[in-house]
């Protein structure tokens, strides 16, 4: 009944960092780098580093199989007793690898059924895997909206590739805003909780922002995720700027009258542990593979 699963998610998202703030001095996140590869292209990315929509940029994470991800979260549960949720977040795109995504999910889930799974994904194979989703227990997934219309969306994405075919500018945007609209939907009907992040681009999407909130408020989000552009050297927006933390609070107590906003996010790593602010990804090193030696 709803009122059972209501209940169960919000035990969940009690000890999830990013969705509570209360949570994440206390709770901490593991990111197992398991989608190395992306079906669109941002301005702001390069794809040599980690996918910008959900990390720091100009850090480049190591690709882990399904099976070497369960070996490291192990590892890292036996040490980490604060570890609540494990998360995909690239380094490219959750959906774009789903069979190495939901490999990880199920062995994982197999190992330690308590473990809080989150997804992070540029939302363009949602209405493809929603259902899918759905089924493997997941309960909060963060997709990256950041733009509700084409004009400006072709200032954004340099192309979509989608169902065998490359889309490009305002052909491009469209298509993908309309798979984010249609999939965070899907996902809300479900009963999952989504985050939506938005990278906060100045002079291209930052007077836009506010519309956006209301649009993925309407659609049943649980809060957004407004995150400066911080440009990743080598990508086409190398030399905008950078959006400064003033800008972005300001921006955040408008939206904040539409939503609850996240303040607290640290645009973390693909492969990062820990808490939020403490990331001891550094500490976990996995004996080598037989075929490395
Ligand atoms: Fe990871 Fe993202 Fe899940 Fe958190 S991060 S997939 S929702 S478990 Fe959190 Fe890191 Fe900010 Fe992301 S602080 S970048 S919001
Ligand atoms: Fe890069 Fe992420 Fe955009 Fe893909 S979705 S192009 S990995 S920033």
């Amino acid at each position: 009944n709803n009122d059972a699963v209501s209940a169960d998610l919000l035990r969940q998202t009690d000890r999830h960092p990013c969705y509570s703030f209360d949570a994440h001095h206390k709770y901490a996140r593991m990111h197992v780098p398991v989608a190395p590869k992306c079906n669109i292209s941002c301005n702001y990315c390069n794809r040599k580093f980690d996918c910008v929509n959900e990390s720091r940029p100009g850090v480049t994470s190591e690709i882990l199989t399904p099976e070497r991800a369960l070996q490291k979260f192990n590892l890292v549960r036996e040490k980490l007793s604060a570890l609540s949720v494990v998360g995909i977040a690239g380094p490219g795109d959750a959906l774009a690898n789903w069979a190495e995504t939901r490999r990880t999910i199920e062995l994982v889930k197999q190992s330690a059924p308590d473990i809080i799974f989150c997804l992070s994904t540029n939302g363009l194979l949602l209405p493809e895997y929603a259902g899918e989703i759905a089924e493997l227990g997941v309960k909060h997934v963060t997709v990256t909206v950041n733009s509700l219309d084409p004009e400006i969306g072709r200032n954004i994405y340099k192309y979509v590739n989608y169902k065998g075919k490359r889309y490009q500018g305002k052909e491009a945007a469209a298509r993908l805003m309309a798979n984010q609209l249609a999939g965070i939907e899907l996902l809300v009907r479900s009963g999952m909780l989504v985050k939506v992040n938005i990278v906060m681009i100045k002079n291209i999407n930052d007077t836009h922002i506010p519309d956006i909130v209301k649009k993925v408020k309407e659609l049943g989000a649980f809060i957004t995720n407004i995150m400066p552009l911080i440009p990743a050297p080598g990508s086409a927006f190398a030399d905008f700027p950078g959006t400064d933390t003033q800008e972005l609070n300001h921006m955040r107590n408008i939206c904040q009258a539409d939503l609850r906003q996240m303040y607290h996010c640290r645009q973390c790593r693909a492969d990062a542990i820990g808490l939020l602010g403490d990331d001891r990804s550094f500490e976990f090193r996995l004996p080598a593979e037989d075929n490395d030696i």
